[in-house]
């Protein structure tokens, strides 16, 4: 069994992805990091205490643990980037060329990093967006990402590390909420429905934008991470898509179970980050090169999310 590294374990990608990966490769042989300390169902396995940026630290860690392999999920987003542009570009990158010269030198099995369809911008066709376009994104986070598909790919083409890498649309899942997203609202909006009967989007009513359910998020990482070296073709990052809805959507699907429940539309600065993403996206390449297929639709997803919420906060 490979020992694996999971960096940013108790995000809202990182806390379901590293119980997932437990469960393939055993508890003790994935090695949680985070800058936080770990609760819940996290604090079973074995943590590292880490901050991305101390390159020497990673280093121990990896040597300590033998790693093979790492899935390096730390980042600022896309909103919270914008408060302190400069602090978002180190982190991200520095972060990630980290990785990249750990696995180079030390000449580790795979690595995988995220991406996002933040990578794209204004000037972006909009509609079922291809694998290759114009890229010009205008957060530093779209820019760093963008930036970091380049590292993955030229660390790939010199070097020969395996990285593999997903454009993940907004994430939506229920246990454990992301922080500092444009695509934030479409968590947030479940939570307010069931403890407070309304809620009050930051976007207008009709912004359209690609999103995946959790598990599918999950899936696809874990299909990526796992398919033949042969198969995968991108070495920048795969387009990924699942379904694309509005905030005007999501809240008729809510309405569907919770029938008194108000939205309230108040955009903010995010408007304009939603504005320059794509509303839906092109991933016949990811289903082509890897078979990947999502499950989930917005009522299949609204169902379970209502249905789980309800339990946990029920507990
Ligand atoms: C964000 O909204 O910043 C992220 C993303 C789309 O990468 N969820």
């Amino acid at each position: 069994m490979s020992k694996v590294l999971v960096i940013g374990a108790f995000g809202q990608l990182g806390s379901e992805l590293t119980l997932a990966l437990r469960n393939i490769h055993g508890t003790d042989n994935v090695i949680a990091a985070d800058i936080r300390k770990p609760q819940g169902p996290l604090s079973d396995g074995p943590f590292e205490q880490l901050d991305v940026l101390n390159g020497k630290e990673l280093g121990r860690i990896v040597n300590v643990h033998n790693i093979q392999q790492i899935y390096h999920l730390a980042a600022i987003l896309s909103a919270k980037g914008e408060s302190n542009p400069k602090f978002a570009w180190q982190l991200n990158m520095d972060s990630l060329i980290n990785v990249l010269e750990l696995a180079r030198e030390k000449q580790l099995e795979k690595i995988y990093w995220p991406s996002s369809i933040a990578v794209f911008g204004p000037n972006t066709p909009k509609q079922n967006t291809p694998q290759n376009t114009v890229m010009d994104p205008n957060t530093i986070y779209g820019i760093s990402k963008l930036a970091g598909e380049r590292w993955c790919e030229y660390y790939f083409e010199k070097y020969g590390v395996d990285v593999r890498s997903l454009r993940y649309p907004g994430l939506i899942g229920y246990k454990a909420k992301p922080g500092g997203g444009t695509t934030d609202y479409a968590v947030d909006i479940f939570y307010k429905a069931i403890e407070k009967g309304n809620y009050e989007c930051f976007l207008r009513p009709n912004t359209y934008l690609p999103m995946m359910y959790m598990d599918d998020a999950i899936r696809a990482t874990i299909e990526i991470m796992e398919a033949d070296h042969a198969s995968i073709k991108v070495r920048s990052s795969y387009n990924v898509g699942a379904l694309s809805f509005s905030p005007e959507e999501i809240a008729l699907e809510i309405k569907k179970h919770l029938g008194d429940f108000s939205i309230h539309y108040a955009p903010d600065f995010r408007q304009e980050i939603a504005d320059s993403w794509p509303d839906s996206i092109d991933d016949s390449q990811a289903r082509t090169d890897w078979n990947w297929q999502p499950d989930y639709g917005l009522k299949k997803m609204t169902e379970t999310i209502l249905a789980g919420l309800g339990e946990l906060l029920n507990a």
